[in-house]
């Protein structure tokens, strides 16, 4: 009886590690097969929603509070709101100037938008240097209706300011027309492959027929797409100052700097990560900048001269708290061969070394946003992109050639939420392919690297693309 209990023991003891064998074969297993330098697809950490239709951009955090969600809510609604002519009972205080009537009209669907007259902006100014005291600025600021945020940055041009307004309320006139035409250019990759790019030439004609006097600089710029950004706001700045390298001590040819901006609130230069250029530190301040420029729409940062405004501060803040709290969608197509052979182009033509993959989040005003791991394809710095992409207007740290790096995730969904939309700053790119070869400047040898791939390496990369 002993002896027998004594070997079931036995084989019970057998048993149990042969098991546990086989479960930490299994587990090893799958710890091999997993392929760890691919990110998982949470895209925004727990802000990430699985939804790759056309209203992916236009989800709530799926982890906000019920009275987080209720303040989203709210904030979708002054983002849809369409402003009309004073006095009117609701959504009062369009323009006299303005470029769009609502927030919704420019960024479509929560995503960016043509650039087509009502959506894309004219950015214009001086050459740095003219006028040279305030007071001649201040004398302009008080010609057109921006508010001054640029004061001591771009000069501003008399009669326009920084900004074009190209629409104007009954018995107003808009500051100037602006007709987009596009130049062609022809190119080749290595293996022969034509290719044909398109770039915009911007006629400015001002209400008197004539054009803008030459020395004026010009920037053309598309809306971005505005999901996630409270996440890239929740950002340290020590993190994204960490991955600069303004002198490029690692000689890759990769120097990304920061921009150094004016935050209206806090009255002191701080780190810039909002707008083409990262010209605006905070989404407050983009918020009510675009109130007041885009829609011309005074708010309680940017009021009337007596102090009023068109919207209060509940406005104000829950459009911003919108813009801070929608969704990133999760990647796709994550475990497809072609996908990963993609992400391997993607990481071995440097394309990372700007579109930094992951980042963390730090503490934050809105808890769901804290300490999240995530997935921008970003370093929210400026890069000399060359020449070609050049816009030769500076932009407080910024020069005519830099732009910031956009945050790449969702880029998949482009085309579904908004069908022939383009990229890059002033969306002249038809495709993506497009995209990587407009790329010179520090990213001149990434772009070779790219036309330098087979065909099939070049629709594998775009395909990685694809799936973010
Ligand atoms: C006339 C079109 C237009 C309107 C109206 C407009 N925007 Fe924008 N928005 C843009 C453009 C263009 C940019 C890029 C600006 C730049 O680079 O200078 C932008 C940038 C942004 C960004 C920065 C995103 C990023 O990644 O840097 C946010 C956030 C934003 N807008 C929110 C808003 C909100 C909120 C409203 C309404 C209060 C609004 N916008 C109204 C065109 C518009
Ligand atoms: C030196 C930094 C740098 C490198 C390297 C780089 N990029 Fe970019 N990328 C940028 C910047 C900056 C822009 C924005 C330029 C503009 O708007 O004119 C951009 C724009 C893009 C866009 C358009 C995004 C949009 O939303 O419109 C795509 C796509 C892109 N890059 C992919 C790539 C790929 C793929 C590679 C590698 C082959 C690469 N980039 C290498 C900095 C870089
Ligand atoms: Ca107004
Ligand atoms: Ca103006
Ligand atoms: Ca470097």
């Amino acid at each position: 009886m002993n002896s027998s209990l004594h070997i079931h023991r036995k084989q019970l003891k057998f048993l149990v590690i042969f098991a546990v064998a086989i479960a930490a074969g299994i587990s090893l297993s799958i710890f091999w097969g997993q392929d760890w330098s691919l990110p998982p697809p949470m895209a925004g950490g727990a802000t990430t929603v699985i939804n790759r239709t056309s209203r992916g951009f236009e989800q709530p955090a799926p982890n906000l509070s019920e009275a987080e969600l209720k303040d989203h809510l709210e904030g979708d609604r002054a983002f849809e709101a369409v402003f009309v002519t004073p006095p009117a009972p609701v959504n009062s205080g369009l323009g006299p100037l303005f470029n769009n009537a609502s927030c919704a009209g420019c960024h479509i669907r929560d995503g960016r938008g043509m650039p087509v007259k009502g959506q894309m902006l004219v950015r214009v100014s001086l050459p740095p240097g003219y006028p040279t005291t305030s007071e001649q600025q201040e004398v302009i600021f008080e010609s057109h209706p921006e508010a001054s945020v640029t004061l001591g940055n771009a000069p501003p041009v008399p009669g326009i300011g920084t900004q074009i307004q190209d629409q104007a309320v009954y018995g107003y006139q808009p500051e100037a027309e602006v007709e987009v035409s596009w130049q062609k250019s022809f190119g080749n990759y290595a293996d022969g492959t034509t290719y044909e790019l398109r770039s915009p030439v911007a006629r400015i004609t001002l209400p008197n027929g004539k054009p803008l006097p030459p020395q004026v600089l010009t920037s053309l710029r598309i809306p971005t797409p505005i999901f996630g950004r409270g996440l890239l706001e929740a950002i340290a700045d020590k993190t994204i100052l960490a991955l600069a390298d303004p002198e490029d001590s690692n000689k890759d040819g990769i120097s990304g700097r920061p921009n150094m901006v004016w935050d209206i609130t806090t009255q002191k230069v701080v780190l810039g990560r909002f707008g083409h250029k990262a010209n605006i530190p905070n989404l407050l301040q983009q918020t009510a900048s675009a109130y007041v420029n885009d829609m011309g729409v005074t708010n309680p940062l940017f009021p009337e001269k007596d102090g009023s405004s068109d919207i209060d501060d509940r406005t104000l803040n829950t459009a911003t708290f919108y813009t801070q709290t929608l969704a990133v969608p999760a990647r796709t197509m994550v475990d497809d061969p072609i996908v990963k052979q993609g992400e391997k182009l993607f990481n071995q033509a440097n394309c990372a070394a700007c579109h930094v993959a992951e980042l963390r989040t730090t503490n934050y005003k809105i808890p769901a946003l804290a300490h999240q791991t995530i997935y921008p394809y970003s370093d929210l710095l400026l890069h000399d992109m060359g020449s070609e992409l050049a816009d030769r207007r500076p932009d407080f740290a910024a020069t005519g050639t830099e732009w910031r790096t956009p945050p790449l995730w969702g880029l998949g969904l482009t085309q579904t939420v908004l069908p022939y939309s383009g990229y890059l700053h002033d969306g002249r790119a038809r495709t993506l392919a497009e995209a990587i070869l407009w790329h010179g400047g520090e990213a001149a040898q990434s772009k070779e690297m790219f036309k330098k791939m087979s065909q099939s390496d070049r629709d594998a990369l775009i395909r990685f693309l694809n799936s973010l």
